[in-house]
């Protein structure tokens, strides 16, 4: 299962072609080429990996080679990791990685064998997907913004507030106000001395946002990732995440559209609360938080 897939690519990419099963986007962005291997090495001063990558079909073979990232991607990696991600050589010379996603054996697992569960579960439940109020929340496997696997088991016996947001929104009134709102409840639910509580932000855009991706937006916000996960993986299981919680999100041309929804569930695993749209404020969830 192709779970975040290259046909998701950036918009800015003017066209794409499969060449020997594989992908290479071309047009006003560099050429990308997918790329597995295992990190060797991390240099996070220098926003380096040195990888041993596999063979680049037509293009390179196996080697340890060096390659740029993002900060994020920096200070997510770790060495002995497998990964998978997109190569971009850069007429300087250089290479670089992006959409870096977390490839040992047992993770990867975890995440698809969740992901499936989902698909199923969806499915089978049909038109009644939708989670209401007092209904459990469904069983999930994503990643972190570590890169760790964050299964939905790991919240039982914890409150949890969730809301749906993508790092490049460009619309301030909506996911950069929908974070702001969610620190503030952080902020007041530790003021009020809720015991128990976590916060989670799954994205709207897993194609895009990558572990290294959500890292980044929560060091440049300022989240205080203690109890505050931000969450994404596999694109069938984000969306039927989005179902089962009514949230709607729809690319329109270059844009995501989308709806607001910001969850908390009990210690029990059941919806208790639910603000639709962007006029709910934190402190209405944090009153329903246990102290
Ligand atoms: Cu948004």
């Amino acid at each position: 299962m192709d779970v975040n897939g290259a046909a998701r690519a950036p918009t800015t990419v003017a066209s794409a072609s499969v060449q020997a099963g594989r992908v290479v986007e071309k047009g006003a962005a560099a050429e990308r080429y997918p790329l597995t291997g295992v990190i060797v090495s991390v240099d996070l001063a220098k926003k380096v990996l040195v990888v041993f990558h596999d063979e680049i079909k037509g293009y390179m073979p196996a080697m340890t080679m060096e390659f740029l990232v993002s900060s994020g991607d920096a200070a997510v990696a770790k060495a002995g990791q497998k990964i998978r991600a997109e190569m971009i050589p850069s007429k300087a010379g250089d290479f670089r990685l992006e959409k870096i996603w977390p490839n040992d054996l047992a993770p990867t697992a975890a995440v698809a064998a969740g992901a499936m569960q989902l698909r199923q579960d969806t499915f089978t439940r049909g038109k009644n997907a939708y989670r209401e109020i007092g209904e459990a929340i469904p069983d999930f496997s994503l990643y972190d913004q570590n890169g760790g696997v964050v299964q939905s088991g790991r919240f039982r016996g914890k409150m949890v507030m969730i809301n749906f947001i993508f790092t490049r929104c460009p619309v301030a009134t909506m996911c950069p106000a929908s974070t702001t709102k969610m620190i503030s409840a952080q902020t007041l639910a530790a003021e009020a001395g809720a015991k128990e509580i976590e916060f989670v932000s799954i994205t709207l855009e897993p194609a895009y946002d990558t572990p290294g991706v959500l890292k980044e937006y929560a060091v440049a916000r300022g989240i205080d990732t203690r109890n505050f996960s931000l969450l994404t993986g596999p694109e069938a299981a984000v969306r039927d995440l989005l179902t089962q919680f009514g949230v709607i999100a729809e690319l329109k041309g270059d844009l995501l559209q989308h709806t607001l929804t910001t969850l908390l569930i009990g210690e029990d695993g059941k919806i208790v609360h639910r603000a639709d749209g962007s006029a709910w404020e934190p402190k209405e969830f944090v009153a329903r938080m246990r102290r």
